[in-house]
């Protein structure tokens, strides 16, 4: 096409503006793709085998043992039926020593986590209060969380609670197996509106909610296709080079514009109407923070006070040496019956907790040795050498510690008297690493 016109400098240009028809050639042969094709689809092949792991050993070991500290997850049941609820109840302490590369939990959301749509969950409390949306955690503070679920998809599942955190990701809890046996098409889902209706979740809205995607959509892609259809970026960049911006858009185009520019609102307002109309007692989804404030000193945190001196790990022997000062402020004598950090649980063979706090847990049956065995008297103070000894270390992956650039090492102590009561503290301190 052969044109004379002017720029926006006031120029005069003769110019001829090409509009290629085939804007690059084809020059590749089919047979490459379909080879690439075939190579990718037999690596996939090949790299199909049962997983049963999800990632939760990769999280760095300073994240996992400084952050929420998971104790006494508990579930009513590890097998039922679809439809049935089961309930996962249990403690966790935010991490005091919070790593400094992790941003604070000032937003955390508790989830459970599942493959796939398995499980729906129905209540969550934190607490004892329901809740929602995410919510803010104190460091220092400890928690105590229930989620009920239903059973909705048979199978055989690892399924963690788990906190998502704002800017730093998820923290896994302890997981545990369940079966869910029966038939995945009696699962009901029936809820009653504040209206008093009876609905089905898995199919209320489905078709309305198909139709507006779809609706969008295709409006988008219209007018997508609009512009995509001419020569794009190459012809276009040539001609407003050459001053021809004015030419890019038709009046055609200016016509359709303005058409979209006031439809679209119009039509927005419309459909608002509408649905208010038809639903006018509705409340909006829920967006807040909510504000649950820690448990108090009732859970028997911080009574026993326990100052970490050192800690070492044997990398030859996979065993924790940490120099615990511990002054017992109960007023019975007490023993070292549990420390857990990273999931792991290393027990006290010589002092056995009254019961087993976590199901499923991954325990070091008798990880755990101390150089006084003596119960500590009320009040009294006691430097005591403790060690946590067990290949598990390098399994959990919890040893990788030693390679991070914060190598820190957080977990929970667990204390109890001659009366049963148990007593949990925190303690932290920087790893020093023995190579022999
Ligand atoms: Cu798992």
């Amino acid at each position: 096409m052969k044109t004379t016109t002017q720029n926006n400098r006031g120029e005069i240009f003769a110019k001829t503006i090409h509009f290629p028809k085939v804007i690059t050639k084809q020059q590749h042969n089919p047979l490459n793709y379909l080879l690439l094709l075939g190579m990718i689809f037999s690596v996939y092949i090949l790299s199909m085998q049962p997983v049963w792991a999800h990632g939760e050993k990769n999280l760095e070991p300073y994240v996992r043992m400084r952050t929420i500290q998971w104790y006494d997850v508990q579930w009513s049941k590890q097998q039922f039926n679809v439809n049935d609820e089961v309930s996962v109840t249990g403690k966790f302490h935010v991490a005091e020593d919070w790593p400094i590369s992790v941003p604070k939990p000032d937003a955390a959301f508790l989830n459970i986590s599942t493959p796939g749509p398995v499980l729906i969950r129905t209540e969550r409390y934190l607490n004892g209060k329901p809740f929602m949306n995410s919510v803010a955690l104190q460091p220092g503070g400890d928690y105590d969380f229930k989620v009920v679920l239903k059973g909705r998809l048979p199978g055989r599942y690892h399924i963690h609670p788990f906190f998502n955190l704002l800017d730093a990701g998820q923290v896994m809890g302890p997981g545990v197996w369940l079966d869910i046996a029966g038939d995945a098409a009696n699962f009901t889902n029936d809820i009653q509106t504040i209206g008093g209706k009876s609905i089905n979740m898995e199919t209320y809205g489905l078709a309305n909610g198909i139709f507006w995607h779809s609706f969008w959509a295709f409006l988008a892609t219209a007018w997508l296709l609009w512009w995509v259809r001419r020569p794009l970026f190459i012809a276009r960049y040539r001609m407003l080079h050459a001053g021809l911006e004015e030419e890019l858009v038709t009046p055609l185009d200016r016509n359709i514009g303005k058409a979209i520019l006031v439809g679209i609102p119009v039509l927005v307002l419309v459909f608002y109407t509408m649905t208010v109309n038809e639903y006018p007692k509705a409340i909006p989804l829920q967006a807040s923070l909510d504000q649950i404030l820690p448990l108090s000193a009732k859970v028997n945190t911080g009574v026993v006070e326990v100052d970490t001196t050192r800690a070492e790990y044997r990398v030859a022997e996979r065993t924790m040496t940490m120099s615990l000062k511990i002054k017992n402020g109960s007023d019975k004598p007490i023993q070292i019956a549990e420390f857990a950090t990273g999931g792991v649980h290393f027990l006290n063979k010589a002092a056995p907790a009254p019961k087993q706090n976590d199901a499923d847990s991954v325990v070091a049956a008798e990880g755990l040795s101390l150089d006084n065995a003596t119960p500590i008297q009320p009040s009294e103070q006691r430097t005591v050498l403790m060690t946590a000894g067990d290949a598990l270390w390098e399994s959990e992956k919890l040893d990788g510690l030693i390679n991070d650039p914060d190598s820190r090492i957080g977990g929970l102590l667990f204390f109890y008297d001659t009366e049963g009561e148990r007593y949990v503290s925190s303690v932290t301190a920087a790893v020093i690493p023995k190579f022999n």
